[in-house]
């Protein structure tokens, strides 16, 4: 495949954008090479500037559960683009999209809708915080929430329970409020509620990790998280935003059966356009302004536009539950090609749940950000580039999902299948 075109426009938008992109992921660092500069795109398809068609396994890392371009989004936009696109004033819309999402989610009764996972995810710890009247919160190492100061920690040093910024521009301070814990091991959030008694506001968690690849929940797990959150009296976090109307209807809440006492949304919710959410039982969103002290707001939160979006893209998810059966087999079928396709050639672990889905270049299962780490290789770089050759896009990071949408074909997966038997490592 020739990248001329997308090579000159990476030139071009380094002199103007850091590092080319607007987001770090996309500037390929983790496999090397140059990043390809998307076109357009329609269902499960890509077209680069080279006009190069690939199938699309990242879907905007989550968003086109439904495809590229979905009709009733597209058309949906357009007509409300004609009516205005922002008025920062309250809008019917966004009261039948919040009705709409808490009909489809367990355990919430309102929602707040803001314009980013990070936004979410940033406002529900605050909100928890502000709730519980505690300063600490614990989340998992490789685990994802937006960039966040309090999100941006790494492990501390040895015994020490508290994190340490693994940004610069992240301060000490902030650091110390943020406590690191390991995925699968609730043992190790035990000993934390135990080190600091009565100081942890919440717990924030991916139920299904997608930011180390994809790494399920162990059998038990999230329920043990539930009950020392509810015995400590901290709150539980599900971040959703990749789960959340992918996994199912009612997210990984409903999946698992297990009720978070905040839920952030973002990715499918907007259908494609800035949309995030949190979520919670009224008692705990009274809280938020207008109506309680803990503060939070947003120009563009809930605009028209894409309201618009989300709105079309839950209600195709809502009236169409069967569409999580489709992806559920189109995943399995994946996952069985690509383990026929990889047996015997290299050392290698296939984790899915639903329609998330990783490989990983690693002789062991991979079940936190340790086992995944094992698996950021030269195995992955020499995968990636040799099915973006073959005309399959696939996260240009190994600590990346894969995210399916149900617009792809069983022919377009039996080629995928086929360009992964083809790899030569
Ligand atoms: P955004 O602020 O990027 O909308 O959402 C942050 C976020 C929060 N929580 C989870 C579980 C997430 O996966 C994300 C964002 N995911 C990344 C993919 N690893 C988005 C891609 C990117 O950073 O460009």
């Amino acid at each position: 495949m020739e990248y001329k075109r997308s090579s000159a426009l990476f030139a071009e938008a380094q002199k103007v954008i850091p590092g080319g992109v607007n987001s770090p992921v996309r500037a390929f660092k983790g496999v090397g090479g140059t990043p390809i500069f998307i076109k357009e795109a329609k269902g499960a398809y890509l077209t680069d500037e080279d006009g190069n068609q690939f199938i699309d396994y990242i879907n905007s890392w989550g968003p086109m559960i439904l495809g590229h371009a979905y009709e009733p989004v597209v058309n949906a936009v357009i007509e409300k683009t004609k009516k205005g696109t922002s008025f920062g004033t309250p809008t019917a819309l966004e009261t039948e999209i919040a009705e709409l999402a808490v009909s489809m989610v367990p355990n919430i009764d309102m929602i707040r809708f803001v314009n980013s996972g990070t936004e979410a995810c940033m406002s529900a710890i605050r909100l928890a915080r502000g709730y519980t009247k505690r300063d600490k919160i614990i989340k998992f190492s490789g685990c994802y929430h937006g960039h966040s100061d309090s999100f941006l920690i790494a492990a501390g040093s040895g015994l020490s329970t508290f994190g340490v910024p693994n940004s610069p521009g992240v301060t000490q301070g902030t650091a110390k409020d943020t406590l690191l814990a390991q995925y699968n091991d609730a043992d190790n959030v035990r000993e934390l509620f135990e080190a600091n008694k009565g100081e942890i506001a919440a717990v924030i968690i991916e139920p299904v990790a997608g930011n180390m690849g994809c790494v399920p929940p162990k059998a038990g797990f999230l329920e043990a998280i539930r009950q020392i959150c509810t015995e400590n009296n901290a709150l539980l976090i599900f971040d959703e935003v990749m789960t959340g109307f992918r996994l199912a209807k009612g997210g990984a809440q409903a999946v698992f059966g297990i009720k978070a006492d905040i839920v952030c949304f973002g990715k499918v919710i907007g259908g494609g356009l800035p949309v995030g959410a949190f979520a919670a039982r009224e008692e705990i969103m009274a809280h938020l302004a207008p109506l309680g002290p803990v503060y939070q707001a947003g120009t563009l939160s809930g605009n028209p536009l894409a309201m618009a979006a989300g709105y079309e893209m839950l209600k195709a998810l809502n009236n169409d539950p069967e569409v999580y059966t489709r992806l559920e087999e189109k995943t399995a079928y994946l996952e069985k090609g690509i383990k026929e396709a990889l047996k015997g050639k290299v050392p290698f672990t296939v984790n899915r749940l639903g329609s998330m889905i990783s490989v990983f270049f690693a002789e062991n299962p991979v079940y936190d950000f340790e086992t995944a780490k094992a698996a950021d290789n030269p195995y992955f770089k020499t995968f990636f580039h040799s099915l973006l050759n073959q005309g399959i896009y696939i996260a240009p990071s190994s600590y990346e999902t894969w995210f399916l949408t149900d617009a792809l074909t069983y022919e377009d997966l039996d080629k995928s299948i086929e360009a992964i038997a083809k790899v030569e490592f």
